[in-house]
């Protein structure tokens, strides 16, 4: 695709009149299909609906000790993945959080009308807190004001969050309404968007704790990068039960949770998976299921490593996604400064 082709400003036109969507995807691990499912299925449905602005939180990455060459790496294939999903680089603009300054110098300015308790109070800086013990900083506690300053650069009407953003989003409404009372109107109040039906994907090791990419055993997760022998080996060695009773209920979490995921993928709800296997023993479940995910992720993953091999129309989309946004982000930032008399 050529430089014109891509969407060269935002937002224009008729685009105005679309409600703003934002997202980010955090670079701290190869992606999983917890990340697909959660996040980048929704994207490609949401290019259509909304004027869309999706990148790579870098910047929150390095809330945990990160390799700069990991995480430069990841950086660029989170935008790969992305594309290779579905989403059109022409349509929604894609960026890495990085490369807009604007996020980092709001961040500033959002700390200052912050209450420290507050932060305190989030559950995932306590979670956090306790797993990072030996890296406790101040940026894992700050954490949900860079993503304040994120959303709200952008004037975003919906971010799509599940259950464990809730709170961050919360935070993000409360600084915005109390910036907008304490000079004047500025930042749009950014509503959650869940999708009732959204599904959080647990650990295939341990199903009472989600799928993460930061997981330290490779068997917990299936990387978007997996290969279909990878795929298949991972489901076949997911935790199941000793009952052989095909059932949806919590008591049986692992089966629970392989279920969730068949029923995501086939875009239909548990019952009717239990309905179409209840005769099933585990095994031939598992091969039913591997065979649906295998469909689905093979073809996103040659996309992906076709995308890969040239790293430089990554580059481009990632450029000109942070050109394309950085012009709204620092219509944000200047009326912030202006207003809170910064020169
Ligand atoms: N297991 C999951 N099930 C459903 N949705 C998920 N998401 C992540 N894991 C699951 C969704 O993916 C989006 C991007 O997430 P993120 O990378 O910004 O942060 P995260 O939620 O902290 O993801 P991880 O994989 O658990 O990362 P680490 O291990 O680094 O903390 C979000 O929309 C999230 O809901």
């Amino acid at each position: 695709m050529n430089e014109k082709d891509r969407k060269s400003s935002f937002p224009q036109g008729e685009r105005a009149e679309r409600k703003v969507a934002f997202s980010l995807i955090q670079p701290s691990g190869d992606l999983t299909i917890g990340n697909y499912l959660g996040a980048i299925k929704n994207f490609v449905r949401m290019q259509d609906e909304y004027d869309c602005i999706f990148g790579v939180a870098n910047l929150h990455a390095i809330t945990v000790t990160q390799v700069a060459a990991d995480l430069r790496r990841r950086s660029l294939e989170v935008i790969a993945y992305i594309v290779a999903s579905g989403v059109d680089p022409a349509k929604a603009t894609l960026f890495i959080q990085s490369q807009v300054p604007e996020h980092a110098e709001l961040a500033w300015v959002l700390n200052s009308i912050s209450s420290i308790g507050q932060l305190q109070r989030m559950t995932q800086f306590k979670d956090k807190a306790q797993k990072h013990a030996d890296n406790l900083n101040a940026a894992l506690l700050t954490y949900p004001v860079l993503m304040a300053a994120d959303i709200l650069l952008y004037q975003s009407h919906v971010v799509p969050v599940g259950a464990d953003q809730k709170q961050h989003l919360e935070f993000t409404r409360d600084l915005a309404e109390r910036f907008n009372s304490r000079y004047s109107p500025t930042f749009t109040v950014p509503e959650p968007l869940s999708d009732e039906n959204a599904t959080r994907i647990m650990s295939l090791k341990d199903p009472y704790s989600k799928m993460s990419k930061s997981d330290p055993d490779e068997n917990a997760y299936i990387l978007m990068k997996d290969d279909p022998a990878a795929i298949r080996r991972k489901i076949a060695r997911a935790v199941t039960d000793s009952e052989a009773h095909f059932c949806y209920r919590p008591e049986q979490a692992g089966l629970m949770n392989l279920i969730n995921l068949y029923a995501a993928y086939a875009e239909c709800t548990p019952n009717e998976v239990v309905e179409r296997f209840h005769d099933s023993d585990y095994a031939s479940f598992k091969r039913a299921l591997a065979d649906l995910v295998v469909g689905v992720m093979d073809p996103i993953r040659t996309r992906f490593l076709s995308l890969m091999e040239d790293k430089k129309e990554l580059e481009e989309i990632s450029h000109d996604g942070a050109l394309a946004a950085q012009r709204v982000a620092r219509r944000t930032l200047s009326k912030v400064y202006r207003k809170v008399g910064l020169l």
